[in-house]
């Protein structure tokens, strides 16, 4: 049973006193959960004897924003009463305005160890202690019940929804947090701010009108654009404050973008303009999560926030149709901006008039004017495909970055998955198609053949499912970072399970492309082929667990092709395989 920090040590001031509104300046410092650099040496040493929880990406970045003053009036994460007014009417127990339930989600088997009353460690990835949590709630939410109410709806095609229900854990704690230690970041360190350090910065340039423009995706022309325009109406400074701790799944990654903000920053006047990374796990809510943004934007010291058309929206719901209308969230942080803090400078979408080459925003456009558009999916598209990205829409360094990280699919790494049954032919067609593949040359081609992988990485393993799966899913991994790094990773063993190979082709899609490749032999030729003598084995069930003989084999769905071996030689069958690859660009004609 773990230790309570009460017993033996006095509870830090700062975390306890109860801030009833923001400083009445946005040049003021905020208040922090953090203890002195003298009392975190001595209280990390206390926690290493507490119950510790291993925080996941999204709550060390919650934890970070908690911490250091971005989550202010929050002390921590909520506990049930807060959390209940929070999901139902946006509001703390006390009545504060706060729309995103900021919880501590863990496992059955962890909220089992601990109890209200307790103080648990809170670590990072990497086992260091951040922080530590007094428990004061323990609570299994209604998840549904809080994807209604937050989210406006109990659907997976939601990001946070999916996050809700298959990624957090099924129980809340909740409790004040005593800071201990920021969590580490080593990329971009310069470029990354708390609030108390912008507010600072703020100060000492005399700035105090400041507009903050939020964003998740790289800036093109049509954000200079709205940026500029939004701080000549608001007369302020402009704070560029993208999201970079997690955004939508699928979007550009960080590293990229902060690149590509680093390449256009040159276009803004420098005496007013800056840019800062925020450490935010955004939800992709909308309109509260608008608001959400607000009272973080103001507790970073800003007066004016940028709300342009679809803020944070999540994309389209399971019936093709968006979540929000496109001017929800400057709706709802219209009717709240005097409890927020900040005001808001709101924008129809920007949009370029061919005639006056130039950008205004789509409903200042003269009639009979011809507008020109490119949609974040067209320019993926047009990124994946090698083709031309217009001047006028970005800027030379932002597509030159952006070509650097999103390569044309001929140029990317990929996954050959074969599957099919033992004697099929899925090793023979595999190493004939990589020969293929190394004779054209251009990518690293490595197989990973069902034979081999057991020799080599689960030798410890059998054939019952739970074995299976382990082993389907370490070829899934080694074959995503393959793919991740523009390899080409060609896999060859049975997989018999559909769910499995779902799971495996979920992982590497998110790298690059899968080819699942049915090896479609029946079973009565296999086993009449027999090569290794193992179908006779199995029949005499000295072979237990024999795929198609005494074990289960789900024929794939959908593959992106279907062999048919019976009568064909191998290098046919393994230029069907690179015809469809030719067919879905993944090497060039
Ligand atoms: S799985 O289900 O994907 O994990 O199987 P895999 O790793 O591809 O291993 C299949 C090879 O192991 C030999 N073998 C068996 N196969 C199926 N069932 C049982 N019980 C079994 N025992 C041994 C068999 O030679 C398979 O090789 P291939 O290359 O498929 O013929």
């Amino acid at each position: 049973m773990a230790a309570s920090r009460s017993a033996t040590a006095p509870k830090p001031v700062e975390a306890f006193v109860k801030y009833p509104s923001p400083p009445a300046s946005n040049l003021a410092p905020i208040p922090e959960l953090y203890v002195s650099y003298d009392s975190a040496a001595k209280l990390k040493l206390e926690a290493a004897e507490l119950v510790s929880w291993d925080l996941t990406q999204r709550q060390v970045c919650d934890l970070e924003l908690l911490m250091n003053g971005g989550f202010f009036p929050l002390k921590g994460f909520l506990g049930e009463a807060d959390y209940d007014g929070v999901v139902n009417d946006m509001r703390l127990a006390d009545g504060t305005l706060w729309p995103m339930p900021i919880t501590l989600d863990v496992s059955e088997a962890f909220a089992a160890k601990v109890e209200p009353g307790q103080d648990i460690a809170l670590r990072d990835p990497e086992g260091v202690i951040l922080a530590i949590l007094s428990i004061t709630d323990k609570w299994t939410p209604n998840k549904s019940h809080e994807a209604e109410k937050v989210f406006g709806a109990d659907d997976i095609a939601h990001p946070a929804v999916n996050y809700l229900h298959h990624k957090a854990g099924p129980v809340y704690l909740g409790g004040p947090v005593t800071g201990i230690q920021a969590p580490v970041h080593y990329d971009f360190r310069a470029r990354r701010n708390t609030p108390n350090e912008l507010r600072a910065y703020f100060r000492k340039l005399g700035w105090r009108r400041i507009v903050a423009f939020q964003t998740r995706n790289p800036l093109h022309r049509a954000h200079q654009e709205l940026t500029f325009r939004a701080a000549r109406e608001a007369q302020a400074n402009l704070l560029i404050h993208p999201s970079v701790g997690m955004t939508k799944p699928g979007d550009i990654d960080h590293f990229t973008r902060v690149r590509c903000y680093e390449a256009v920053l040159d276009q803004y006047p420098t005496s007013t303009t800056t840019l800062s990374l925020l450490g935010l796990a955004m939800r992709m809510g909308g309109p509260r999560e608008a608001v959400w943004h607000g009272l973080i934007r103001r507790n970073h010291g800003c007066t004016h926030m940028i709300v342009g058309r679809d803020h944070a929206g999540p994309g389209k719901n399971s019936q093709g149709k968006d979540f929000y209308g496109p001017y929800d969230a400057q709706q709802l942080f219209g009717s709240l901006q005097g409890e927020i803090g900040v005001e808001m400078v709101d924008f129809k979408q920007m949009v370029y008039v061919q005639e006056k080459a130039q950008y205004e925003p789509r409903d200042e456009v003269e009639e009979g004017q011809t507008i020109l558009d490119i949609s974040g999916t067209e320019l993926r598209r047009r990124l994946r495909e090698g083709l031309e990205i217009p001047d006028w829409f970005s800027f030379p360094a932002v597509v030159q970055e952006l070509r650097r990280t999103s390569p044309p699919r001929s140029k990317q790494g990929f996954t050959v998955f074969f599957t099919g049954f033992s004697g099929s032919g899925k090793s023979t067609i595999a190493n004939a198609l990589m020969v293929k593949l190394m004779e054209m040359g251009g990518r690293p081609v490595t197989l990973l053949d069902g034979d081999l992988v057991r020799k080599h990485l689960s030798s410890e393993l059998g054939f019952s499912k739970e074995h299976r799966d382990i082993n389907i899913r370490r070829i899934g991994y080694v074959a995503s970072e393959i793919t991740k790094n523009g390899g080409v990773a060609i896999c060859a063993p049975i997989a018999p399970y559909a769910a499995t190979r779902r799971g495996v082709r979920e992982d590497i899609e998110a790298f690059g492309a899968f080819v699942e490749v049915h090896v479609a032999t029946t079973i009565e030729e296999c086993e009449k082929r027999d090569r290794k003598g193992l179908y006779k084995l199995a029949r005499e069930g000295k072979i237990k667990e024999f795929t198609g003989i005494s074990d289960p084999y789900d024929v794939p769905e959908n593959p992106e092709i279907r062999l048919d071996t019976e009568g064909m030689d191998v290098d046919y069958c393994a230029q069907q395989v690179i015809l469809k690859l030719e067919q879905m660009g993944l090497i060039a004609a």
